[in-house]
């Protein structure tokens, strides 16, 4: 008798398959009405292999009385409420560390891309204008320009041990000073801004980083200044962030993250200093066969009764 599962979301076929041969799999209505399943399925369901960005909270988790495990397919669980899944002993696991250096070397692309203007310049000659209109606009230098990093977790440092090899001066904040000694602690986030030709987002979503890119971080990184999130859209003040770029009160901003997506804002369409990417900054297929194998893992082991891999309550 296979352990029954709720999956949510669609998973890559590799996944799917080895989902399936696992557990007998149920799929979280298309609907997203919990209601939309059977009681008798409902009481079956002892682990969710959850995947995506919408919210996990209290009402989807409660309608499973028997639920043990919320195995998440992602690094990140700020749309899971581990808080009530801990009050009713329901364990949360993510997958760390198979997907850092993809996220790290996406942060680094798309700063190395928005500095010296790649995707405009390709631009600039597919169109004809590098013939028509002559050269590329000059871009600028990223040696020896000062980046920080708001967030010195796994991803973070990883963001920084590549830009190191850039020749940046490297500053960065977070909860406490890490042991990096070439590197500079900010106990702010202005502070941090104001040293900052790059700022680059990489702290964990969550209640505690909720627009902590505020209008005052933005304008202390100054119209020289470019930003960078792979984090979450929810550490910006995206309305502060958008009027910053609209008025060139910052150079620009790429982003692989927004609040509302892939639904977002329409207002970042229409700017014309902005490198935007669709959250895929673990979307290779080594990385995403990583993080599944791992979710199972986890899944696997609950239902062998053998010590969780990687859980966070
Ligand atoms: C997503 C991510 O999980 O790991 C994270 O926190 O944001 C991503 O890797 C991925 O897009 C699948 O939803």
């Amino acid at each position: 008798m296979k352990p029954h599962i709720l999956s949510f979301e669609s998973f890559d076929d590799w996944d799917s398959v080895a989902l399936n041969e696992l557990f007998t799999v149920h799929q979280f209505p298309a609907s997203g009405e919990v209601a939309d399943l059977p009681d008798e399925v409902k009481e079956k369901i002892r682990a969710f292999a959850f995947k995506g960005h919408s919210r996990l909270d209290a009402d989807i988790m409660d309608a499973f009385p028997n639920l043990e495990l919320v195995a998440n397919y992602g690094v990140g669980y700020d749309t899971i409420d581990v808080a009530h899944a801990s009050s009713r002993s329901i364990k949360v696991t993510n997958t760390p560390d198979v997907l850092t250096n993809d996220v790290a070397d996406l942060a680094v692309g798309m700063l190395l891309s928005l500095n010296r203007g790649i995707s405009g310049a390709s631009d600039w000659v597919t169109s004809g204008q590098w013939a028509s209109a002559g050269a590329y606009p000059l871009q600028r230098t990223l040696s020896g320009a000062s980046v920080g990093i708001a967030g010195l977790g796994r991803i973070g440092r990883a963001i920084g041990n590549r830009l190191a090899a850039f020749e940046t001066d490297i500053h960065y904040y977070a909860r406490s000073k890490k042991d990096t000694p070439d590197w500079t602690f900010h106990d702010n986030l202005i502070s941090l801004a104001q040293q900052s030709d790059i700022l680059i987002v990489a702290v964990s979503g969550g209640p505690d980083t909720q627009k902590i890119i505020s209008s005052g971080v933005i304008a202390a990184l100054g119209s020289d200044g470019l930003l960078i999130n792979i984090a979450r859209g929810s550490t910006m003040d995206e309305d502060a962030l958008i009027n910053a770029l609209q008025t060139r009160q910052i150079r620009g901003a790429a982003l692989d993250v927004f609040n509302n997506e892939p639904d977002i804002d329409s207002r970042f369409m229409q700017l014309d200093n902005v490198l935007l990417q669709p959250h895929h900054s673990s979307g290779t297929i080594e990385t995403r066969k990583r993080m599944g194998a791992l979710q199972r893992q986890n899944l696997i082991a609950l239902f062998n009764n053998t010590p969780l891999v990687t859980p966070v309550n």
